[in-house]
Parts: C-alpha cells; structure tokens; sequence
C-alpha cells in the first residue's frame, strides 16, 4: 500500500531529487577520492585536483537549489465564500456561464464528490487550513463576538498553535500569502487573534473578518475594525474587493515567480449581499425578472472574470507546469428563509439537497478543480473519488515533498488529483448544530441532523439522540430523497457506531444507547432568519396557520430550542381564534426558568419565570377572538404584553439564569408548568402567523 503511494505521488519525485543529489555528491566524492589518491603517486596533478574542488564547490549547491525549484510547484489556493456546487457553468449553472472557471476545468481534472468540512465558513476555513476537524480547534460555525462565541462553546480564533499548510511549505522553502476572507478570529469585538503570519503567510491582506492589513467595505465596519487596530484598514467598495484580492495576488506571483510560492486567494464574492459594480447587472435583463439575481449573476461573473486573469498571469509567465491551481468554495449557497418571500436564493446546486448551513449534498459538496500543466490529465472528470478539505492539506505537501503529521485527519489524495481516481481510505465525518449552532435553511428539508458520514456510496446522517436517522445510497439517489434506514438497518447501526466513536473522538455529545428513529412529520415555524421545525403531534395547517382541537400539539426538541437565558430579547407573534376559554399556546418551560403565553378563563396571559418566580401580565377577556398579541421579554429584564397592537402591561421579570429545561411546545405545556396552571393545559382553536423572534448569533 505504502510503496504503491509512493509510485503515484509526486512525493517518489522529491525522493527522486533526493537520491540524484546525494548520486551526484557520491561520484564526485569518488572522482575527488580517485584523484587525491593519484596526487600522492604525483605531486604534478595538484593543479588538477584544485580544478576539481573548486568545480565541486561551485556546483554542488546551485544544482541542490535548481532541483528543488523543479520538484516543488507553486501552490495556488482558491477558495470561493459561499459558491454552489452548481454556479459555474462547468459544474451545471443553468443560466449563466463562466468561461474562465470552465477553461481552467477543461486544462484540468474536475473531482464531483468533493466536500467541505462544513456548511458554514469559519469551521469549513479551518478545515481547509489545518487538515484537521475544525471541532479540534472549538470552531464549529462561524466566529462571532466574544460573547456569540462563548454562547457557542466555540473558541474566538484558531489556535495558533494548530497545524497548517502554510507553515509546512514555508519551512520546506516557500514563501506563502494569504489575499481575502479570512474569518478564523479577529474582528468584531476579538482585538487579541494571532495574525495571519502566525499561521505561517509572509504577506497577507485579509478582509472581515480577521486581523492584520485588511480590506473593509462598509463605512461602519472600517470605523470598527480601525478600532480594533493591528493592521491598516482599507476601506472599498463592495464590489471592488476580489479585483484588489486578485491584483495583490497577481503582484505576489509576478515578485516570486522564481522561486515555490504558496499563495490563497480566498475572494468574499459569492457570498451575499450582492453588490456588484454599478449598471453590471442590467446585461442579465434577459436571464431573470428578479433583480436580486442579476445582482448575483453580475457578481458571478466578476468573480470569473478575476479568476481569469490570474490564470491568464500564471500562463504568460509560462508557470503552468510548474504550478499546481485548486479551486473550489467554502460551502453551499445562501439559503436565508426571508429569500424565499421574493424568488429562491441565489446559487445552484444542481441535483443537491440543501444548501448552507445544510449536512445534506447542496450544503458540503462542493466544484473542485486542480490544474498542474503536464502533470494533471486536463479535461477529466473524476466522479468517483471521495475527498474532502482536510485532505487538501496532506496532499499539498505530499506533492511538494513536505512531511505530513499522522495526527492530521486528512489523507494524502495526490493519486487523485494526478488522475488515478480511488476510494477514500477512511469516512468523512461532519458535525454542524446543536449545541453550537442553529439550522437556518430557509426550507424544512433543507435541515439536517447533527452529525453525518460518508463512506463510499453510502451517506449517514442523525441527531446525537437517535432522531432523524437518515441512510442514503449516493450513487442510485444523489438527491438524497429515499431513506433506507429500514431496509438496510445493519448497516445503518455499523454507521451509527462509527459516528458515535468519531464524536467520542471530537468531544460532542451522542447518546449512543438511543434508539435510531426515521423523521417524523414537522411543521416549520418562522424565528429570525431561522425556521424552528416543529414536531407534529396531529396538528392540521401549516405555517402560516395552525387547527389545534384540544389533542394536537407541537414540539420542538429541547436541543433544537433558541437560547434564551442571560438577558437575550425574545418576542412571540400570534393571531389566535379560540374555541377553548383556556389553554396554552407556546410554552417553553422548566419550573426554575422559562415563559409562556396561554389563554386563562378568555384572558391572554404572559408569564415569565426566573429562578422559579413567575411574573403575570394578564389581559382583558379576548373572548373567541380574532385577537393578535405580542409578548415580548427584553434584555433589561422588562416583559410587556400587547393585544391587537394596545399595550396591556409592563413588568419586571428579571433575566432567566439558565435556559429552559424542557422543549418548546405549542397548544400545550407538557412537563414542567411554567405558568399558575395544571399540564398539559391544551388549547383549542387556531393560531395564525406565529413567529417568534431570538437574537441572531445563537
Ligand atoms: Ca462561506
């Protein structure tokens, strides 16, 4: 096995380097041997043997340099934010070409089971940079503020202690960059992350968010980050930003072109809000009627277009042999649920399910291409080979010849990437939500379970308590639509264990000893950006209305549950038309913390309870409606209640210590009562256009 890698990857080339210098040392050793040996028979060649030392001084080191030079290619990283499997033209765009992405794919290999790590950028980057799981370095989803980061159990910035590819080439001779997003720590409220030098780039610009020379496009964000000081700040256009990324990339190259360089060029285009430059989308008039996709179209094709010249910089300078180019992108393509009011998201993803912040394929599957002149097979299409980003960095420095960790989770995958498609030798495993995260697909089946693996043509995907087992053979069902979880059980459990002992190995909880259960029906409930998918128990309606008849009622798993505790605002929104004097709507309960808004003898209250004290606000009999509400809980501590937009009261609650103990429940209170009340409390009747609000960054 070993000696079989050997063969392929380009590493036998270094070791090649490495036996022809030590041969050339060795024969010139022998001519110097042979010729001192002769200088004792005759004293009249010691001019000769001068000659001699003095060639091999003067060649034996120019030719180490020269050789090197030729063994190690120049690495170029780039690393879309937020692209779809299927936005450039080569990969499926239906609407839209990129010619430049589509030439660099028709000179190179293409690979159609590549993943990212994760479905949001902070964890995928980490991925990408270390070769290792981004839940080593507690960087599950994206970094927020230091508090959004505690909430999370997350980390405020890659540790800068961890590995990276960077750091490994610059010590094998490299000089390394890193131009555009950065976003592993350093912005917002964080002014202590280490800056990209420490990771191991000798130059970099980075953008929102991260520290060090940086690019900021919005006049608030450059006053904030100039607050935070390390680096200069150099504000710009949104629209401007990839093309500065790409000149300063292009001006490294041209500064090291002869010597290996390692440069990322990691571009905040695709990701939204789409600004691109002023009258460029007006020419997409034809493609689509809504505007928000043209704006998107436009900024996909400067995107493409940048990409172009630095490929066309790379060629003039006849660099294509002797430089590796990958291309490929963060995560799956915007999926926020307020898009939907207008028009799908922007960006395809082909036959995919999901998108970001998804485990399903649309989410983590991304368009990879790798290009190396001569070294690469061009025009080919490896849609078998599993690989994954933490593979990338093993790979990268296999193929210059550096060492790699065996603690690295990433496999070394150059055979594939040089055309000899194979197997991966081990699963891929994801973690991404509970309890670091919330599910924001902007549609129900877009949202995945926890944790999910693939392994060959199989895909597993659960909830760390058995829910939502999920089984799906990727070669007869790319779309992910049929579960044979029961038809094929046995392997379903072999999976299931494997995730368990993975996420025994990452430091995530999964209860191991809980039965797999299928999915069950939910209904999906509008919460910020978030839709909360709620399990039903036999409530008729949807959405936008609920019919509860005194047994229906719907829950949402306590891990699935918005935080509340610690002083963050919370607002809940209904229309009701009752046909029950009493009854819950919404409960989210412990009997130490919690809040509820029910109905008690035709008056809508809303209690909230701290450390086990409740507060009442109570209004005026609604008798059976239509009454709307609003209850909302502040930061401060103050609850008010309105009823058909009148305030009806005021009150301090308090702030809620520690998070509800049980699940969110609507038409019933189930467990512990949070109101004056006896469980379950059932309500009778409809409730329309519920949403509740909850602070992003949860
Ligand atoms: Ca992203």
């Amino acid at each position: 096995m070993a000696s079989k890698k050997i063969q392929i990857t380009p590493q036998p080339a270094s070791f090649r380097f490495l036996t022809q210098r030590k041969a050339t040392w060795i024969s010139q050793v022998c001519v110097l041997v042979r010729a001192v040996t002769e200088t004792v028979l005759s004293f009249k060649r010691l001019s000769c043997v001068l000659l001699l030392l003095i060639a091999f001084v003067c060649t034996a080191k120019p030719m180490h340099a020269n050789e090197a030079e030729d063994t190690q290619p120049n690495i170029v990283v780039i690393f879309i934010d937020d692209m779809g499997f299927a936005d450039p033209s080569c990969f499926g765009n239906p609407l839209v070409k990129t010619p430049h992405i589509d030439r660099l794919a028709a000179q190179g290999i293409k690979l159609t089971n590549f993943y990212v790590n994760s479905p949001i950028c902070s964890a995928s980057r980490v991925a990408i940079t270390t070769g290792q799981y981004q839940g080593r370095w507690k960087i599950h989803s994206f970094l927020n503020s230091r508090a959004g980061n505690a909430n999370r159990g997350m980390a405020n910035y890659l540790d800068s202690s961890a590995p990276t590819t960077a750091k490994k080439l610059k010590a094998a001779g490299y000089t390394t960059a890193h131009f555009g997003k950065w976003h592993m720590g350093g912005g917002r409220d964080v002014d202590d992350a280490p800056l990209p030098e420490a990771y191991g780039f000798d130059e970099s610009l980075v953008s929102f968010e991260g520290l060090g020379d940086r690019l900021i496009s919005n006049t608030k964000g450059v006053e904030r980050a100039r607050a935070l000081g390390h680096g200069k700040v150099i504000p710009c256009e949104r629209w401007e930003r990839m093309q500065i990324q790409t000149d300063r990339t292009i001006d490294f190259i041209n500064r090291h072109q002869d010597k290996p360089f390692y440069v990322r060029l990691f571009p905040n285009d695709v990701h939204d809000a789409h600004v691109p430059r002023p009258g460029s989308a007006d020419k997409f008039k034809t493609v689509s009627d809504d505007p928000y996709a043209r704006n998107f179209f436009a900024v996909l094709q400067q995107m493409d277009q940048q990409i172009g010249r630095l490929i066309a910089t790379i060629d003039a300078l006849n660099l294509g042999p002797k430089t590796l180019i990958l291309f490929t992108s963060d995560n799956g393509p915007t999926d926020w649920p307020r898009k939907y009011v207008t028009g799908p998201p922007a960006g395809f993803t082909g036959p995919y399910r999901g998108r970001k912040w998804s485990l399903f394929e649309g989410g983590i599957r991304m368009p990879f291409i790798a290009r190396w002149t001569g070294k690469i097979p061009a025009g080919v299409t490896d849609s078998t080979s599993v690989m994954s980003a933490i593979d990338v960095s093993p790979t990268l420095c296999r193929l210059a010849g550096v060492k790699v960790e065996d603690e690295l989770d990433g496999l070394d995958r150059g055979e594939v990437l040089l055309g000899k498609a194979s197997p991966r030798a081990r699963p891929v495993f994801w973690q991404y939500g509970h309890p670091h995260a919330i599910l924001k697909g902007g549609k129900p089946e877009h949202q995945s379970p926890t944790f999910a693996m693939r392994d060959g043509r199989w895909k597993f995907l659960i909830n760390p308590d058995g829910s939502e087992a999920q089984l799906f053979d990727l070669e007869a069902d790319e779309g992910e639509t049929t579960n044979l979880l029961s038809s094929q059980s046995n392997r379903a459990f072999a999976m299931a264990a494997q995730v368990s002992k993975w996420a025994d190995d990452l430091g995530f909880q999964y209860n191991d000893a809980a039965p797999l259960t299928l999915p069950v029906p939910t209904i999906a409930i509008p919460a910020s950006n978030q839709l909360l998918r709620f399990v039903n128990h036999g409530v008729s309606g949807d959405t936008s209305s609920l019919q509860l008849n005194g047994k229906a009622w719907l829950n949402l798993p306590a891990f699935r549950a918005p935080k509340v505790a610690g002083g963050r605002s919370l607002q809940i929104k209904a229309t009701i038309h009752p046909s029950s004097s009493s009854g819950v709507i919404l409960a989210h309960g412990g009997n130490r913390a919690g809040y509820s808004v029910y109905l008690d003898k035709g008056q809508l209250c809303f209690v909230g309870r701290v450390n086990g004290n409740s507060t009442v606000i109570r209004s005026e009999v609604v008798n059976d409606g239509p009454a709307s509400f609003e209850a909302k809980w502040n930061p401060n501590g103050e609850m008010y209640l309105k009823v058909d937009g009148k305030l009806i009261g005021k009150a301090e609650a308090g702030i809620m210590q520690q998070e509800p103990a049980d699940s969110i429940q609507i038409g019933a209170d189930l467990i512990q009562p949070v109101g004056n009340y006896k469980t379950p409390n059932r309500f009778s009747g409809t409730i329309d256009n519920l949403t509740f609000k909850y602070p992003n960054g949860t």
